[in-house]
């Protein structure tokens, strides 16, 4: 199923799936499915979110932190779009209308302030930053049980299905990220500590790394894009009524709850 009808149709069983708020089992049951592939439907799942109106606001990382990489065997992260119809307003409330198997994990976000493209260093990415914000994610695979291969995550945009940003904090350029403490509480309960070194050493890395990867696929990263650099702690488990509480040294705390009739 290498081709583009293919991609549509791998595109449009994860995009109804969305949709009636069910999951479907892993393309790579039935077939092999490779990395570019994967890719491939990515790039026809974010035709539909842009076809039925959304806009694309900025990108995510995916599988930063080293245990995971290794384990999965991997030499570089994952990436996948982010569109506005995802973003939670910070402090509000996020509907559970198609939520399925929805969980949360704290990222530390950028916007960005110019743009950038090919084989960029940490500096040059340091200097195109605008802000820094500490957020949170919301994950929430199409395939039943997180059961997927790399090639099958890739095509579902990450299990990318939310976000939530906090206060923007200027002068990004001259914070050093790479080891700020983070505790993700849910409904009152501290249950997640973590550091943003957990996001491949200095979340700045994940995004270098992330202009890498567009560039690669001929793409390239706009100003004013939106980046989640990647978990820094495992993701917790989302339910209705959940009340969640993100607090970053240095970045503040982002909150939201999830609707409580679902
Ligand atoms: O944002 C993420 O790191 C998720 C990447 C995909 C893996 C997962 O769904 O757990
Ligand atoms: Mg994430």
């Amino acid at each position: 199923m290498a081709n583009q009808n293919g991609a549509l149709l791998r595109a449009k069983a994860l995009w109804q799936a969305q949709a009636q708020g069910k999951t479907i089992a892993r393309f790579s049951a039935k077939e092999k499915i490779s990395l570019e592939e994967g890719y491939l439907v990515q790039d026809e799942v974010r035709r539909l979110h842009l076809d039925s109106g959304s806009r694309l606001v900025g990108r995510k990382m995916g599988m930063t932190s080293r245990p995971k990489m290794l384990q999965m065997g991997l030499k570089a992260p994952i990436q996948g779009f982010l569109t506005d119809q995802m973003e939670v307003e910070e402090g509000g409330v996020m509907p559970w209308k198609n939520r399925v198997q929805a969980k949360v994990e704290p990222e530390i976000a950028f916007l960005m302030d110019q743009p950038l493209s090919g084989k960029v260093k940490a500096r040059e990415a340091q200097a195109a930053l605008g802000a820094v914000m500490g957020a949170l994610e919301i994950i929430d695979s199409r395939f039943t049980n997180y059961d997927f291969q790399l090639p099958d995550v890739v095509a579902d945009n990450c299990s990318a299905a939310g976000f939530v940003l906090g206060p923007l904090k200027r002068l990004a350029r001259n914070l050093d990220l790479t080891n700020l403490g983070i505790i993700l509480s849910v409904s009152g309960e501290p249950s997640q500590f973590g550091s943003s070194a957990a996001i491949l050493g200095d979340p700045l890395l994940s995004l270098v790394s992330l202009v890498h990867l567009l560039d690669e696929r001929g793409e390239s990263l706009e100003a004013g894009s939106i980046v989640l650099a990647g978990g820094a702690t495992a993701a917790l488990a989302l339910k209705p009524g959940a009340m969640v509480v993100g607090e970053f040294s240095m970045l503040g705390k982002v909150k939201f709850s999830v609707e409580a009739n679902g």
